[in-house]
Formats: C-alpha cells, structure tokens, sequence
C-alpha cells in the first residue's frame, strides 16, 4: 500500500468523513424539522467552513507527523463535542449550552439513568476517528509533505471563508437577523451546524460574563435611588381587588391596537374583544404601548416578569440567563401561587427552557405537554383554538391559586391560516401580509372568546383575574404604504410610533367598574399593576414601572430605540411631536425627557449587564454591597 497517495490526502479524508458524520448525525440523532430544499441544503453544508478552518489548522505545523497527529486529536475533540451533545438531547431534546453546564439541577436527574443511555453503538459517533487512524496506520495516507507553502494555505482559508460566507448568506435568507436575534438553538444548529453554534454561544455568553464580572454592586445605589424616586403608591380601591385569585395572562401575538373597534371592509375584526372594551368588569387600556426590542414576544415576557426594559441588541433571553432576577413569578411563587406558562412551540426557542428557570416559572408546558393532530396545525405550529381548549383542560388540574401565562401562536406572521378558519375575507392592498392579517387577528378572536367560555365551563373563571396584552406589533414599516391605504390616511414617524399601540385589558369578573382607561401606559407597567392587584406589596422591588391603577402613574412610556410618548409628546426619529395633533413641534418640548429616556434605559441596562439584582435583598429592600465596597466605607 506504499502507494503515492495525493498531497494532504489525509486532511481531505478529515474533512470528508467528519462532514459526513456529522450530516448523518443531524438525521438519526437530533429531531429537526426540515421544511424545504433550501434548509436540507443549508443542513448539509453548515458543517463544512468549520471543519476546513479547525483541521486546516494542520497546514500550520512543520512537520508532516505533527500534521497527522493534530488531524487526529481534533477528531476526536470533535467526536467527543457531537457525542455529548447527542446524549443531552436524549435527555433534554435540547443542545448544550453553556449555561446548562454550570446549572447542576440539569442532571439531577441524569444521574442514575444516564448509563442506560448510552449504547454500544454509540461508539459509531466515532467513525470518522477510526477512518482517520486506519488510513494514517495501515493506508499510510498521512500527510510527508516537508512544508505547506504559505500561498497554499492562502487559498484554502480563503475557500473555507468562501464557504462560511456562503453559509452564512444563505442562513440570513433563509432566517433573517439570525445572529442577532438568536431565536432558538435549533434554528442556530439547523442553519450554522453545530461547531459554529458552539463557538457563538461561548461568544455570547463569555461576553455577558465579562460584563457581570466588572459589576461590584456599587452601580445598584444610583439605579435604587432612580427606582425609589419614581415609585408611586397603589390605587387603595384597586390593591388587593383580586386577593386570592388565579392570575391568568395572556400574550397575544401580534395584536396591534388598530384593529380593535375598527372593521375591515366592512367584517368586524374583533368582536369579542370588541365586547370587553365594554365590558362592566374589564378595564380596557387604548393608549398601552408594546416597549420590545429584538427579542420580540421573549422580551414582552421579560418586561412583563421583571418591569425593566429589554436589551438594545439581541434578546436578553438568550444572553443573559444566567442572571439573578426577582421575576413577578417569583413573587407570587412566594405568596403560594404555582407558576406556569403554556405555549405549543419548541421550549429552546427563544431560550425558554433556561431562562424560565431563572424567573422561577415552575413548570413550562411547552408544545409536548399538547396533543397537535396534524389538522390542529397551520403556521408556527398548535393553532390557538385548540390550544386555548387544551391548556384549560391542563388549567383544571392545576393546584390553585396558579398564574399560568398563555403564549398564543396562530396570529404569526405571515399569518396563514386554514381555509375552514378563515371567517372573513381577506383585505385588498398590495401587502399580503396586512391582507392575510385581518383574517389571522379574526380568528385568534375567535380562540379568545371560547377561552372565556371554557374557563367558566370548568369553573375557573369566577376566582380568576385575566389579563390580556398584545406582545408587540404585527405590520412592520414595510407595509406602511398599505396601511395607509388602510387608516387612510399618512403614516410619519409619529403615526408609525401610535401603531405600537397594542390592546391590554385586565379583566376582573364581577368587578362591575370596567371601563377605558386612556391614560398613556406601557408594558413596563404591567408587573407593578397585577401585583397589587392580587395584594402583593412591590414597594421593595427593583422596577422601572408604576400600577397603571395608581393615581400618580405618570404617562410617560419609553421605547427600546430611546423614543418615547408623554401625554404631550411624541419623540420619533429625532423630532418632537404634538402627542394630540401628531404636528413636529420644537424639540425643547422633548427635550427634558430625552434626557430622562436615555438614563432610565442606562439603569435598566446597567441592572441586566452587570447582573447587579444579585447585590439586591429583595425582602429586606437592602443592597448587598461587596465587602470590598463595605471596607472603603
Ligand atoms: C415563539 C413565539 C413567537 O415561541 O412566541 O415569537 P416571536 O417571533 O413573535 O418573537
Ligand atoms: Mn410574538
């Protein structure tokens, strides 16, 4: 066999077979759902910039025997990284993730089972390893090249960027704003493979950690005093009106404001809720505004939970999970309540499944705990109707009081639906997107209202307060040319920030004094407002919000880009707007709380970068300060 085997023969054979390995992996070790010709081509190729750049890094070493011995210790390294990941989704259905290594609860349950779960067979994740050591033992195709020309190397890391970027380019087509916006980390392993995935998520956690490490606590005095300085007292008819009840919030998906009260070609779009704008127990609040960022529904969940702003970029459900945070969860888990979301979809996708735990959410019935017969399917997955049916099925069972949180899905975008769910016609404009979203918004509805009436049907309804948001908008600015067509009339940059105005209604049966509250609020202030609902004391806890009940609330809500609406004004794109004529106005007017806007969104960051919740006493209200900091004094 002393045969003259091609230049670099071995590093190709690496390459190949560990390419190779890894794609067959993808198919009989993880559960991934492929869609189309253009993910299975992604799938296939996403494994390959990473092998050319980590066994290229071969051509580096002098002599031909280091080469062939580095080619095999990265197989191995490789082999071991696939392997491991492999066993933990036997476990979890998930893929490693740093923060999962270092939370010990994880594999509690490993323990004892975990030697069941491993096969003789595994030892095939090693394949490519075996092949590489045969080939350099008894093939004797290792590499004798003396050494690599440097305009060798050249080209080949040029070809491996090559096919990075094409990589990459793809993955954006295919899933825009992918790296920024993380999603899922299945999305990240279907599209990047699972070596990137790996080296991005070290990326994003090692910067979070970076940044929690220079935090001492200090920061925490000037963010406490901002806190304790805004904080307004609760509404003494309003605290305690739902003492003892179920909490039940719902997240509706992409529900803006501007369909409420309004028809579409004549078609009712909302006649359900429609109703409890008014309705004798419900509060309904029409100047509420969405504050999310990147993270989308993730981030309205975070706001919700923690009343501070999200992170400007990427979700704080992904970067920041590992951080101490006193949640709305945790505080009725506190009080005896059993905390639980329910949402039909994936629970790595937006991170849930860690960063719940942080939250103290104690149980997440993700889209396992559902039965989805393939027709109770459309879109993103469990339509809204039989997920409304199933989760007061799981609701009736539950140990009370609970706080279940309920996720809708259905009214995604791009909002398709089923023909027999469609119960009003498609809008006519240029964007489909805007036509097809009447429809979805008319049936999410429609899932509502029989949510009500199972809820009385099981008798949870009586003892329970409902609150329902939308989580943040659903026609982005590229359609603005229908929307206009729509509201008849120009969408400026004023205009544009009114449309972030999304429905809340907090429904209190056999309250008798719903009503509309006008009042310009946003979700920041949701916490502060459902806790005192329910006789929960926040006067201690480190929030940006203030109960929309209170007779102080002052109207003032910020975006994520520093925008903002006051009763007066309007701050978008760098001009000041009359807030009721919707005409630019001097910026002076603005000015006071620009400066306002900037600093709040500094404190809420300064809280999540440098995970300083973890120097707070949140029973005692005290800041636990370093020693260090202590000593000085
Ligand atoms: C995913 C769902 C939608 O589970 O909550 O997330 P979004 O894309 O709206 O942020
Ligand atoms: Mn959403």
């Amino acid at each position: 066999m002393k045969k003259n085997w091609p230049t670099h023969s071995i590093l190709i054979l690496a390459i190949v077979a560990t390419w190779v390995k890894t794609y067959t992996v993808y198919h009989t070790s993880f559960d991934m759902d492929i869609e189309n010709m253009m993910q299975q081509l992604i799938l296939f190729i996403n494994p390959l910039s990473f092998l050319l750049f980590i066994y290229g890094i071969s051509l580096f070493f002098k002599s031909p025997k280091a080469r062939n011995r580095y080619i095999v210790i990265a197989s191995i390294v490789l082999s071991a990284i696939v392997y491991a990941n492999a066993v933990f989704y036997r476990f979890f259905t998930d893929f490693i993730t740093i923060p999962v290594l270092f939370q010990t609860s994880n594999f509690g349950d490993l323990g004892s089972s975990a030697a069941e779960s491993i096969f003789l067979t595994d030892i095939f994740y090693f394949t490519d390893v075996a092949i590489i050591i045969i080939a350099l033992k008894w093939l004797k195709i290792g590499d004798k090249v003396k050494l690599v020309k440097p305009a060798v190397r050249r080209a080949y890391f040029v070809m491996a960027a090559a096919i990075l970027f094409l990589n990459l380019g793809l993955s954006e087509i295919e899933r825009p704003q992918l790296l920024t916006r993380s999603f899922d980390r299945e999305m990240l392993v279907k599209n990047i493979g699972p070596y990137n995935y790996h080296l991005y998520d070290i990326y994003i956690q090692s910067k979070s950690h970076a940044q929690r490490a220079l935090a001492d606590g200090s920061e925490l005095v000037e963010v406490n005093n901002y806190v304790r300085s805004n904080q307004v007292d609760a509404n003494e008819d309003m605290f305690g009106v739902a003492e003892d009840r179920n909490l039940i919030v719902v997240s509706m998906e992409s529900l803006q404001s501007f369909v409420i009260n309004n028809d579409m070609n004549g078609y009712e779009v909302t006649p359900f809720l429609n109703s409890l704008t008014q309705d004798k127990d419900t509060y309904y609040f029409s100047n509420f505004y969405h504050q999310t960022g990147l993270g989308k529904t993730s981030d309205s969940e975070f706001i919700l939970e923690n009343s501070l702003h999200p992170l400007g970029g990427g979700a704080v459900f992904f970067t920041h999970s590992g951080n101490t945070f006193h949640s709305m969860a945790e505080s009725l888990g506190a009080e005896g309540y059993f905390t639980n979301v329910l949402h039909p979809n994936n629970k790595s996708f937006w991170n849930r499944d860690i960063m719940y735990r942080a939250l103290d959410i104690q149980k997440y019935y993700d889209e396992q705990s559902f039965v989805v017969n393939e027709e109770d399917a459309v879109n993103w997955g469990m339509k809204d109707i039989p997920f409304v049916e199933q989760s007061v099925d799981l609701m009736a069972d539950m140990p009370q009081p609970f706080y279940s949180r309920l996720i809708t899905l259905t009214n995604h975008h791009p909002f398709t639906l089923d023909e027999e769910d469609k119960l009003i016609p498609e809008y006519n404009s240029n964007s489909n997107t805007l036509n097809r979203y009447f429809q979805s918004v008319r049936y999410m509805d429609e899932a509502l209202k029989l949510f009500f009436e199972d809820l009385k049907e099981k008798g949870l309804y009586d003892n329970s307060i409902i609150v329902m948001y939308g989580d943040h908008y659903g026609i982005s600015e590229n359609h603005n040319k229908a929307m206009e067509q729509y509201l008849e009339k120009e969408i400026t940059p004023y205009e544009s920030t009114k449309l972030q105005r999304v429905p809340l209604f907090v429904h209190i049966p056999n309250n008798g004094k719903g009503k509309e509250v006008t009042e310009t609020s946003g979700q920041i202030d949701l916490r502060p407002t459902i806790l005192h609902a329910l006789g929960v004391e926040t006067s201690k806890d480190m929030q940006l919000g203030a109960d929309l009940f209170s007779e102080e609330h002052e109207e003032f809500v910020i975006f994520r880009d520093g925008g903002f609406v006051t009763d007066k004004v309007v701050y978008a794109a760098n001009a000041c707007y009359d807030n009721a004529t919707g005409l630019q106005i001097e910026i002076e007017n603005c000015q006071p709380y620009i400066d306002r806007a900037t600093q709040e969104l500094g404190y809420s960051d300064q809280i999540i970068n440098g995970d300083l919740l973890r120097f707070y006493d949140l029973k005692t209200g005290n800041l636990l300060l370093d020693e260090a900091l202590n000593e000085e004094k």
